[in-house]
């Protein structure tokens, strides 16, 4: 069974909610990352970065958040066929995570980059339920569990991006959201 390692509350539960979407079967490996269980010798053959989170499925090994999404959406089939479709699905995951997350959750550059990041996302999202469109895919989990924490972490004042708000909401409710980043979080 695929094992996936992450902490107690860590970017793991991303993966975890993906998994949860796909009804793949796994186990949760929960470190000890209070203890530094990520950078003992055992999970270090698996990530020698010593982050989570990680997943070993048979003899394959990897990390990063978004390259465990990706691989996950290209194994259970969930991507399209044509290299433009993909790169657009690739394009999302890694936004998320290089510019979506450093902009907001940045301290230095969050005033700045909220209004320039949440403003197109906001007219998307006021035109379509999901990223790629009406159909749910993996770049909402990378987009969405981001921007489902800002009020999980911070006081943004969001109202100026209801469409985004709205967009949150049908993230949350998701039962896949629910068990696997609801349950997490407090
Ligand atoms: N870009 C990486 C970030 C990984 C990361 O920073 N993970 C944190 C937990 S959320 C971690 O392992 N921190 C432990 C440490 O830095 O010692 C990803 O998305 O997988």
């Amino acid at each position: 069974m695929l094992k996936l390692y992450g902490g107690a509350r860590s970017r793991a539960a991303i993966v975890q909610w993906y998994l949860e979407e796909l009804a793949v079967p796994y186990e949760f490996v929960l470190l000890d990352m209070q203890g530094g269980e990520h950078r003992q010798p055992e999970f270090l053959k698996i990530n020698p970065i010593g982050k989570v989170p990680a997943i070993v499925d048979g003899d394959f090994q990897l990390w990063e958040s978004g390259a465990i999404l990706l691989y996950l959406a290209e194994k259970y089939d969930k991507c399209p066929t044509s290299p433009e479709e993909r790169a657009i699905i690739s394009q999302w995951v890694l936004f998320a995570n290089a510019t979506l997350g450093t902009g907001i959750f940045v301290e230095a550059t969050r005033e700045r980059e909220t209004p320039r990041l949440l403003t197109p996302l906001n007219e998307i999202f006021s035109k379509q339920s999901f990223l790629l469109g009406e159909e749910f895919s993996v770049a909402d989990v990378a987009v969405g569990s981001i921007l489902a924490y800002i009020p999980l972490m911070l006081k943004l004042d969001l109202s100026a991006y209801p469409a985004v708000e709205q967009y949150i909401q049908r993230m949350v409710g998701r039962p896949a959201y629910q068990k696997a980043i609801a349950g997490r979080s407090s």
